[in-house]
């Protein structure tokens, strides 16, 4: 056949630049010096500002995140005229000199040399703890707590000055982040005067790494903080992380994978931990570790980790008195067990409560903490069995235990029974537990929800989940408030979940907030630019839980984007859409998610969560769908909510349509609130949810030339895979739901599709069809692969009329070979490329599945298409299907 090999084949993205500017600046803000000087300082950032001025100004990596102090307009930074900065008291502490370097590096990166001839400022500057300065001055609006703030204009030594003062050191830290972000976001600060206190005690991020440098459903590159079985050597990473972390007013970080290594404790492996926790230090960010609690036993010697074994309880006290003196603000340690698989207190008999004690006093006196986790269950439960439910699982334990656990000891719950699903309700056991300590787990990283591949703001799901009254009052969620007004008065009955994570509704001495986040070593952090918007919602919300999605999101834009109201509109409204969206293409009405539970975690396979021990279950058949999780007939798991909420999911006529699946089993015919039928709202959901990421595509290309290139470029080319990848979800599900349940779609398009030519309905040379399983997640069940290393072709006729044509080339990219692929119409090459993603995929199907879209082809009815595919390593060039669809004008 004669196959070309494709010359001068273009791969990969363009140019990049070494920007100067951004390495310098990041360099200095990842060690801060132990002492600065004034004059340093104002040397420093005026050499950096005359280099930033050097450099293209729309560089960007994405690496500053929501802390580039990029200029603000000539316009907002007043003459150019030079004169000194005095600042009162700072720099008596490691924290207290992080503020200082940190506010002098903001001020002099978004205003200039002239930041203080601005107008925008006093020529003095005091930063103070509570109780650290003498001077007179008036009292704050209401009293600092310990991370807490308060930014105000005084009268210091005669002179007018700007005062930031906080509860202890990092809240004078966090004062200065919370002042450099409103003077980027363009807020009048002329007249501040603001106390903040934040919501809950605790404000904490976990990373799931490991050892070897992998990160368990990391989506952005390696470890930053350990490779190759040992702590990194160069920690640059981490201390920029850190950076990140307090700007936010999150104060602490578990490093290591909760699916622990005991390695982490071995005695010759701590000083590399105490490098990591000394980079955190200057900005307030105390480390902690997962442990393994069979410890003792592994590493420790001892022939039992029974909890309850005096020599185990002696190894935890020694070990943890040898960390701390290493790590002197080692923020304590993190358990899963009896856990998918991890070993725990029930090899003994004993309950989480023996475990967690053990540990919390080995803690207590060094003021540690231990985060135990109420991810517990059984992930060989009986499938067969109609009363089995993980769902249950966290209540039955830790409901149980209420009250028997020491004071240090906090239960770190999911927000869902389940599992960081699309859509779950609120788990039960945030209203569970009186006598215990109670922090909320929420997950940064995606791993349900497009692990970062996908566009998806988390926000608006976490506002619903703390703002749910677990006591049943319907209450709308509240107006964005800032600053925060602690204690504010709510009805008495109401037990909001943001206010019993905090300890506030049974004055528990602390609680509040964790997100696993996983930020890997790509050079954004989380790969895709939009999901650091969850980090930051995260970390805002953790602060201020009354804050809304799109208060925050509007924050985040202005910081990452500029202040241009358009590009703020218009990126704040796709993000708040996307959720829904997701949901919409994903696990509707309660399903939870129907991607492969068993394997990786995102491309669709409905199947995967039935018939196993995992439970996840969907209980789908042929006439109906949905678990039942009422009192009355199902596995009791509505009973666990408090008695409002309970009747409200106990029957189908009240419970929400997007909760109606997880609590009950319905048939497709039944008519939801909505008006519609369970098997409508299917084909209408998947066909609004592909439908929303292409406007979203649309409205994005409204913002070229409004951002820079870089980022405008690679969030667009994400949006636009997440379009081919909704399309592969809508019709996996719909073609799916059409056969089991054999009721057609009323508007006519599941398993319709006109404009499309099925690959192995093509002229073949070389390529072979293929099965693909499950057979949903290929076009008509079937692909085509090529086995011959040369290169194969598959051809067909234009059937359509003359005119300019989309043409979507469905194909496979899996991650064991880059195959390549061109398109050639009446023998001209039209496209070309290389099937080089990093999708979690070694097989075709539902993650590999990829879309080529080619703009503007001119065809005309009888016009041959063909395409030739060269297949390299595992990878073989595999194709779906062709469509193509004449364009608007
Ligand atoms: C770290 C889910 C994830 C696991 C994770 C677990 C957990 O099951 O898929 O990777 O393990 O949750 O939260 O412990």
């Amino acid at each position: 056949m004669g196959l070309p090999s494709f010359p001068n084949m273009e791969s990969g993205p363009g140019s990049t630049e070494f920007s100067l500017c951004a390495a310098t600046a990041r360099a200095r803000a990842v060690h801060p010096p132990r002492r600065v000087t004034l004059s340093s300082l104002c040397i420093l950032a005026l050499t950096l500002f005359h280099l930033c001025l050097g450099t293209r100004a729309n560089a960007e990596s994405g690496r500053e995140a929501w802390l580039r102090y990029a200029p603000l307009p000539q316009s907002e930074t007043g003459k150019n005229e030079h004169k000194k900065i005095d600042f009162i008291n700072a720099g008596d502490s490691l924290v207290l000199e992080t503020a200082q370097h940190e506010l002098v590096r903001g001020l002099r990166g978004m205003l200039g040399p002239s930041w203080f001839a601005s107008g925008k400022l006093p020529g003095k500057i005091m930063l103070s703890r509570n109780g650290q300065s003498r001077m007179q001055m008036h009292r704050p609006l209401s009293p600092l707590s310990e991370d807490g703030f308060w930014i105000s204009h005084q009268k210091c030594q005669g002179t007018d000055c700007l005062v930031i003062k906080g509860g202890g050191d990092r809240g004078v830290l966090y004062g200065v982040f919370a002042l450099l972000s409103k003077i980027a976001r363009g807020e009048d600060i002329s007249a501040l005067n603001e106390v903040q206190n934040p919501a809950a005690k605790i404000r904490w991020v976990d990373q799931w790494d490991n050892l070897d440098g992998s990160i368990e459903r990391g989506y952005a590159g390696p470890s930053i903080f350990f490779e190759g079985g040992k702590v990194r050597a160069d920690l640059t990473r981490v201390s920029e992380y850190a950076r990140l972390l307090a700007s936010l007013g999150i104060n602490g970080c578990n490093i290591n994978n909760v699916n622990a290594n005991p390695r982490v404790l071995q005695s010759d492996f701590l000083p590399h931990i105490a490098r990591a926790a000394d980079a955190f230090r200057p900005w307030g960010v105390r480390l902690s570790l997962s442990v393994d609690l069979s410890s003792p036993k592994t590493i420790g010697g001892l022939d039992t980790f029974d909890p309850l074994d005096a020599n185990v309880a002696a190894w935890w006290k020694a070990k943890a008195d040898e960390i701390y003196k290493l790590i002197p603000d080692f923020g304590g340690f993190t358990v899963k067990a009896d856990s998918e698989g991890r070993v725990g207190p029930s090899s003994y008999g004993r309950t989480p409560a023996d475990a967690a004690n053990v540990l919390a006093r080995a803690l207590a006196p060094h003021g540690g903490i231990v985060f135990y986790r109420a991810f517990v269950y059984d992930h060989h439960l009986d499938w067969r069995d109609p009363r089995a439910d993980r769902a249950r699982a966290a209540y039955d334990i830790f409901h149980a235990l209420d009250g028997k656990f020491e004071d240090n000891v906090i239960i770190q719950i999911k927000h869902g029974p389940i599992d960081f699903q699309a859509r779950e309700p609120v788990s039960p056991l945030f209203s569970g537990l009186r006598k215990a300590n109670e922090a909320i787990e929420l997950q940064v990283t995606q791993e349900y929800t497009g692990q970062q591949r996908h566009l998806v703001y988390l926000a608006p799901m976490w506002n619903e989940v703390l703002d749910f009254d677990m006591n049943g009052t319907e209450q709308k969620p509240k107006m964005a408030t800032e600053p925060q007004s602690e204690g504010k008065k709510q009805v008495d009955s109401s037990w909001f979940v943001k206010d019993l994570v905090a300890g506030r509704v049974f004055r528990r001495p602390t609680g509040g907030y964790v997100a696993v986040v996983n930020v890997g070593m790509d050079e954004n952090w989380l790969a895709h630019p939009f999901a650091m918007a969850n980090l930051y919602a995260y970390g805002r919300l953790a602060w201020n839980p009354n804050l809304t999605a799109r208060r925050i999101n509007q924050e985040w834009t202005r910081l990452t984007f500029g202040n241009d109201p358009v590009v703020v509109k218009t990126v704040s409204d796709i993000a708040m859409k996307s959720w829904r969206t997701y949901e919409n293409y994903t696990g509707f009405l309660g399903t939870q998610t129907l991607t492969d539970i068993i394997g990786s975690h995102y491309g669709p396979n409905i199947e995967s969560s039935e018939e196993n021990g995992w439970g996840q279950w969907h209980r789908a058949d042929r006439d109906g769908i949905g678990m039942d999780r009422s009192v009355a007939t199902g596995t009791g798991f509505a009973g666990h909510y408090r008695p409002d909420v309970a009747k409200r999911y106990e029957s189908v006529a009240t419970t929400p349509d997007e909760l109606l699946l997880f609590f009950h089993h319905v048939p497709y015919t039944h008519v939801l609130h909505s008006g519609k039928t369970v098997i409508q709202h299917v084909y209408d959901s998947h066909y609004d949810g592909a439908n929303g990421i292409a406007e979203f595509v649309r409205d994005w290309k409204t913002l070229q030339g409004k951002i820079d290139d870089e980022r405008y470029n690679d969030v667009l080319r994400r949006l636009e895979y997440q379009e081919g990848h909704a399309t592969v979800w809508r019709d996996a599900i719909c073609n799916y739901f059409l056969r089991l349940s054999g009721i057609p779609d009323a508007r006519g398009r599941a398993g319709n599709f006109p404009n499309r030519v099925e690959a192995e309905n093509m002229e073949l040379r070389g390529y072979v069809p293929v099965e693909v399983t499950p057979w949903e997640n290929a076009s008509g069940g079937k692909a085509i692969e090529c086995r011959d290393g040369k290169g194969c072709s598959a051809t067909y006729r234009v059937p359509g009329i003359a005119t300019t044509y989309e043409v979507d080339v469905v194909y496979f990219d899996q991650n064991n070979g880059e195959s390549r692929f061109r398109i050639l119409v009446n023998g001209r090459k039209v496209d070309e490329w290389v099937a080089d993603d990093h999708l979690p995929a070694q097989k075709i199907g539902g993650d590999s599945s990829t879309r080529r879209r080619i703009y503007r082809v001119e065809l005309s009815r009888g016009d041959e298409i063909r395409i030739e595919g060269i297949p390299e390593g595992e990878e073989r060039a595999g194709l779906d299907y062709v469509e193509i669809f004449p364009e608007p004008e």
